[in-house]
């Protein structure tokens, strides 16, 4: 794999015009320069990486790439990849991965992040912790200044038996915190079900957690908590595209 800059470059400009699905293609187009024929690639879930795998599906019709193979995060992924033709295994028959490429729902300066507003953190987590490296591709509306800061989800997966118990539990933890412990409802206004019929409770921070770390060990010792979506420490690089053109931040 071709070394990734570490340092923030402008490459190049984009007109003023662009849209953010323009930014997050970007961003995915050039994580995608890092993917070599032959390796084993986690392919992640969300908008901004359907953009990646769309690019690798391309590459490889092209015979520019070849010998990849894919392990999705989600069955929407793996919906994708398929129609792309994209050769697709798993994580038992590919435990090791060389690169993984995925979004992130928020980064923060030192390149922990907050995944699974779409809902598949736990193959997510599990993919991107099994890969030598994982660049994450963001457009800069993801940027904060401390996880949980964006008013938005952090998404909590919890077996369904004991859902109420989890919810109670992180609110109670997180009270100071000003949090607010929500079930995930679909579209239909019942539970959303992840792909691993788990149900999701979102946690909305009023202000960033203040110690993400130690916010993570609470939450994954309770119960019934199958992950969570606070990826500390895992991510080696992260694209992201801005009015200002394309960044590259790494470890
Ligand atoms: C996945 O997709 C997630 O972990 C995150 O929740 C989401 C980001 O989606 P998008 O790229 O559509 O903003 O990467």
């Amino acid at each position: 794999m071709a070394p990734i800059r570490a340092l923030s470059s402008p490459f190049p400009s984009p007109p003023a015009a662009l849209t953010q699905d323009d930014l997050k293609k970007l961003a995915a187009v050039k994580a995608v320069e890092n993917v070599t024929s032959g390796m084993v690639l986690g392919l992640g879930t969300g908008s901004t990486a359907a953009f990646v795998v769309a690019e690798i599906g391309a590459l490889l019709s092209s015979g520019k790439l070849t010998g990849i193979v894919g392990v999705p995060t989600s069955k929407r992924t793996f919906e994708q990849a398929k129609c792309l033709g994209i050769p697709l295994s798993t994580l038992d028959d590919h435990p090791c991965l060389d690169l993984a490429i995925d979004g992130a729902d928020e980064v923060d300066p030192d390149l922990n992040l907050v995944k699974g507003r779409g809902g598949a953190l736990l193959r997510e987590k599990m993919v991107e912790a099994a890969s030598n490296k994982f660049v994450v591709v963001v457009d800069e509306t993801k940027l904060v200044t401390g996880l949980g800061g964006s008013g938005l989800a952090m998404p909590v997966e919890v077996v369904q038996f004991c859902w109420k118990y989890n919810h109670t539990r992180l609110q109670e933890i997180f009270k100071e915190e000003g949090c607010e412990a929500k079930l995930r409802l679909d579209a239909d206004g019942k539970p959303y079900v992840s792909d691993n019929s788990n149900y999701i409770v979102d946690l909305y921070f009023k202000t960033p957690i203040k110690d993400a770390p130690a916010a993570g060990k609470e939450i994954s010792a309770l119960e019934g908590v199958v992950e969570h979506g606070l990826f500390l420490d895992m991510a080696s690089a992260v694209i992201i595209a801005g009015k200002d053109g394309v960044s590259i931040k790494s470890k």
